[in-house]
């Protein structure tokens, strides 16, 4: 393929409800939408920074720098344009992977319709359906969570994932195990706790959780690996896995039993699927992680999520439960079974609410080939 333009716009979207983590909390969401453009077609990638630097280093602001001014030039200037190419086309810059993923995902949904093939197919993915689970923020109480449980549960979500941290763990742990002893539960602490909370951590296995997510500094392996030791329950690492030699690392020295994959957090669908090919030659499940995104960055997620070794629910889970109005059509929904199936159509399999889009840009910068070669 050959690109003909790169279009980069902010969007502004409002989440329905705030979504509060141990690092803070996300009211409005700005979203970078990369929209690359190649024989006739559109191929869409959205970055998945926060609107600050506190789950990575990057942000909005950052991602939107390195695009402009270094990522995109590259791919443009490279001679084979393509999804799989952009490891190698981005490797002079390093780090900002949120912002190489918004690229090289966008070449990915690109390929799949120039092929007209569904997305799912060129990653390799086999499912039909994927299994659902939601991610729970840190609410102003006990009961506000049960009550958002409670909803999850009706709706048939899979699993349910506590956003937890220190003061905001046992008491609601004992609170929704003492409603709902059998529900697949977990917890998330976005690396909110330190070693002198090991014991405490400890006590987490009395709850039987799936497992205790990134309990620990969101660049650590040897001190999981300390805990996990002492620990009956699985520790899934997010933050501490950027890459496939990452997760190498982390299973060769036990420091997780299970890993999340998140497409902007590991720089794209190449590095994700090579994460995804080590950690079930190991026997590690993965699943999918959500990053707020609006409906074009869940229809890379479901994707995603059809290949064989994500056996575990994902946090993909309806747009309503982010979006008044998504930016795609249809939004994502859910069954009562907790599963959302599959679109077969070629690409991304959700068109881009382009009208939509264009209301919500809050700032826009097209690159046109000719201009830059
Ligand atoms: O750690 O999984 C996380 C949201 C923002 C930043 C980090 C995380 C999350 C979530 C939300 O848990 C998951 C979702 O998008 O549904
Ligand atoms: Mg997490």
């Amino acid at each position: 393929m050959k690109i003909d333009s790169i279009v980069l716009r902010e969007i502004s979207m409002s989440l329905v409800h705030p979504f509060a983590t141990s690092f803070g909390e996300t009211r409005e969401r700005r979203i970078l939408l990369v929209e690359v453009r190649a024989e006739g077609l559109s191929g869409w990638g959205e970055c998945t920074a926060g609107e600050h630097p506190y789950f990575n280093e990057e942000s909005t602001e950052t991602a939107w720098v390195t695009i402009l001014q270094e990522l995109a030039p590259l791919l443009i200037a490279a001679e084979e344009q393509s999804g799989g190419k952009c490891p190698n086309i981005f490797r002079p810059v390093r780090g900002h992977r949120m912002a190489k993923a918004a690229l090289e995902n966008a070449l990915w949904d690109l390929e799949a319709q120039i092929k007209g093939i569904p997305l799912y197919e060129l990653l390799g993915g086999i499912r039909e359906t994927i299994a659902c689970g939601v991610s729970l923020g840190i609410q102003s109480t006990v009961e506000k969570t049960l009550e958002k449980v409670e909803q999850a549960v009706s709706q048939g979500y899979q699993r349910i994932k506590l956003k937890c941290k220190p003061g905001w763990d046992v008491k609601l742990f004992e609170a929704v195990r003492k409603r709902w002893p059998d529900i697949r539960l977990s917890c998330d602490a976005n690396s909110a706790y330190r070693l002198r909370d090991s014991d405490h951590l400890v006590s987490f296995d009395q709850f039987n959780l799936l497992m205790i997510e990134q309990p620990l500094w969101a660049d650590d392996f040897y001190f999981h690996s300390m805990l996990q030791q002492r620990l009956d329950t699985p520790i899934c690492l997010d933050e501490s896995i950027r890459n496939r030699r990452d997760s190498l690392a982390a299973i060769e020295m036990d420091s997780c039993r299970i890993i999340n994959i998140k497409l902007g957090r590991v720089g794209g669908f190449s590095e994700a699927i090579a994460i995804h090919n080590a950690t079930q030659e190991r026997g590690i499940p993965v699943w999918c992680g959500g990053m707020l995104e609006s409906g074009l960055g869940r229809s890379h997620n479901i994707a995603l999520s059809t290949l064989e070794n994500f056996s575990l629910p994902g946090d993909v889970s309806a747009s309503s439960r982010y979006w008044k109005e998504d930016i795609i059509e249809p939004e994502v929904t859910v069954s009562p079974q907790g599963e959302i199936k599959v679109s077969r159509s070629p690409g991304r399999g959700y068109e881009v609410r382009t009208d939509l889009v264009e209301r919500l840009t809050v700032r826009k910068e097209e690159m046109k080939a000719l201009a830059l070669v």
